[in-house]
């Protein structure tokens, strides 16, 4: 448990009195010791009992309550604080700029204890008849509720990176900073996020948190201390925290969790008879044995580094500990992209564009994949077209060198389990790839179904994006991952990780069971825009999470190796027909 939450039950306790009416010395008492708790240099978890009662304003009856809090995770006088508070004012409590006595005053009033209708009183201005509500207090109710209403949201990745690297950039360029890492959930590329986590190092760290509590798009400044900051971003809340040079990579690791990792790092440490904890890790006698350097903690261990991206707790351990850590694929492994989409459907780029971009990027090779007939939102193509598309892709073959457009397909898996067009067309390609874009609600059988008669056709060269889900916004229909996998392997499927940020599909577990299966993975960008190949990065972390190794991902291969191994499935074919 961290302090800040051990200091927030406090906090909350001091609410839930000063809104009952209750002696306000107590009140002022309560809201001290958070506020020393909070700011203490060390874990509260690990101090005995004579240590807490040294920290100013925490007495025999808070000291206990801390002990309680950090052996329960709450205290019962807390629990019986919210048994007696009216329903619902924690609600309107967790909402920021709302203190306790006007959160009083409106509930005395309207005995309001949901967002949605004190929202809508705020909107109405029916608020700021109240003694010291202005229209002011109004609009930074309404701020607060959508910030309560976000913040309980995970965001996509793709949607926090690219904000994360924003700030460190503005960081290093206006503060003083000297090392910066983002750590957490973003470093571990984890496909949701719920905050921003930055470390850095600095000689002057209130420098460093005068720049970040400014930056212009803070909107607000949620807490501000000397060496740790927390704003909300673009709607996203970020932290910063400044750590000593000497224990920056402690920090590091610490941060970065997961969680689960930690705590499987720290037993390795209570084993050994040493400490490991955010400022370093010490023997016995308190002496340092690492902490500037990830890499002196886990050398230290006598582990092989642990990649951030497998801090999951599911055996990087034990595999760092045997040395049989997996040599993770990188993105510079990457040939070719092999599902993306031009003008010829949804896409926006000619195939040329497409295919120069993609050359940018130092591939040998991109697969136009456009989509078939019966998806008319995106103007599939018929048999005639999908000919003239490829009539046009071998025109501009013709005209490159050391580079190769490979005719490709995004064949829609229908509703009844059948292919959208006929074998005729699809033996003329050199790849396709098969989808589901209708039927989503089907039983699990039907989808299973579809999904493996797709695989059985022996032109199907890829699964795309194999669930269907949307991050935020779809949840993936109800497939039998595990008889897809079977019959993955047993026909020669490959396996999309769609690395599209809202998609991530597979998904990192889907993909690591996958790689044990020995089934290879493509991963596509799905790209509709030249801008989209840039994605890549996202699917390879993907894969990473996944365990997954060059070996496993077939668009690391040259062109040659590729189109040989394009051809087998169908050689193949006539064994399991
Ligand atoms: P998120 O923010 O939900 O996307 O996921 P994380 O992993 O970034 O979680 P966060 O921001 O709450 O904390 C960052 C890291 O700090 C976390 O990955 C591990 C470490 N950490 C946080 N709380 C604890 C704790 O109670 N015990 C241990 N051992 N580590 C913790
Ligand atoms: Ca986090
Ligand atoms: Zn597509």
């Amino acid at each position: 448990m961290k302090n800040a939450q051990i200091a927030k039950i406090f906090y909350d306790i001091a609410d839930m009195l000063e809104i009952m009416g209750e002696n306000p010395f107590r009140i002022r008492a309560y809201r001290r010791a958070a506020q020393n708790l909070e700011s203490h240099s060390k874990d509260l978890a690990e101090l005995t009992k004579e240590e807490l009662l040294k920290i100013p304003g925490v007495g025999a009856d808070l000291a206990g309550k801390v002990m309680e809090i950090v052996a329960t995770g709450t205290c019962k006088d807390y629990e019986a604080l919210k048994r007696r508070s009216p329903e619902g004012i924690a609600t309107l409590l967790a909402i920021p700029g709302l203190g306790p006595k006007t959160a009083k005053l409106i509930y005395d009033r309207f005995k309001v204890h949901d967002l949605d209708t004190l929202e809508k009183l705020a909107r109405d201005h029916r608020l700021k008849g109240l003694p010291k509500i202005k229209e002011k207090t109004e609009l930074n109710i309404l701020r607060g509720i959508e910030m309560v209403k976000k913040g309980g949201e995970r965001m996509p990745l793709g949607r926090v990176l690219p904000v994360a690297n924003q700030i460190m950039e503005i960081l290093r360029k206006r503060a003083p900073v000297c090392q910066m890492e983002v750590a957490g959930s973003i470093r571990r590329w984890k496909e949701t996020v719920r905050d921003i986590d930055i470390l850095a190092t600095s000689s002057e760290p209130e420098k460093v948190m005068d720049a970040f509590a400014s930056l212009a798009k803070a909107r607000e400044v949620i807490a501000k201390g000397p060496t740790k900051t927390t704003i909300i971003y673009d709607g996203i809340q970020a932290d910063i925290r400044v750590v000593e040079e000497g224990s920056f990579g402690a920090a590091l690791c610490y941060f970065t969790g997961s969680k689960e990792h930690n705590i499987r790092l720290r037993e390795l440490a209570v084993k050994k008879g040493w400490k490991l904890n955010e400022y370093g890790l010490f023997d016995k006698n308190n002496r340092s044995i690492a902490g500037k350097t990830e890499e002196d903690i886990y050398r230290a261990f006598g582990l092989q580094f642990i990649p951030p991206e497998l801090r999951e707790d599911r055996g990087e351990i034990d595999a760092a500990l045997k040395g049989q850590l997996p040599k993770l694929i990188e993105l510079s492994d990457i040939k070719g992209d092999l599902h993306t989409h031009s003008k010829w459907t949804d896409g926006s780029y000619t195939i040329e564009q497409m295919a120069e971009a993609a050359r940018r990027l130092g591939y040998e090779y991109i697969a136009m994949s456009d989509h078939s007939k019966s998806l008319g939102i995106a103007r599939g193509l018929n048999e005639e077209k999908v000919m003239e598309e490829m009539q046009e892709i071998d025109a501009l073959n013709k005209k490159l060198r050391g580079f190769r457009i490979l005719k490709g397909l995004e064949v829609d898996i229908k509703s009844d389990g059948t292919l959208d067009l006929p074998d005729g067309i699809l033996s003329k390609l050199d790849l396709v790839n098969a989808s589901i874009h209708s039927g989503f609600r089907q039983s699990r059988e039907q989808i299973t179904k579809r999904i493996t008669s797709a695989m059985r056709n022996p032109f199907v060269t890829i699964i795309a994006h194999p669930t269907g889900r949307v991050i935020g916004g779809r949840e993936p229909y109800d497939l039998n991952m595990e008889e897809a996998l079977r019959t993955a392997r047993e026909t020669g499927t490959f396996m999309e990780i769609n690395a599209y940020p809202d998609r991530l599909d597979l998904n990192d577990q889907n993909a690591m069971r996958a790689g044990e299966m020995g089934i290879r993975i493509a991963i596509s960008t799905d790209s509709h825009l030249t801008s989209h190949l840039n994605m890549m990065k996202y699917g390879v972390q993907i894969a990473r999470r996944a365990w997954l190794e060059k070996k496993d991902i077939v668009n690391t291969l040259g062109l040659k190796e590729l189109t040989a191994l394009l051809k087998e499935k169908r050689k193949r074919a006539v064994a399991w027909a």
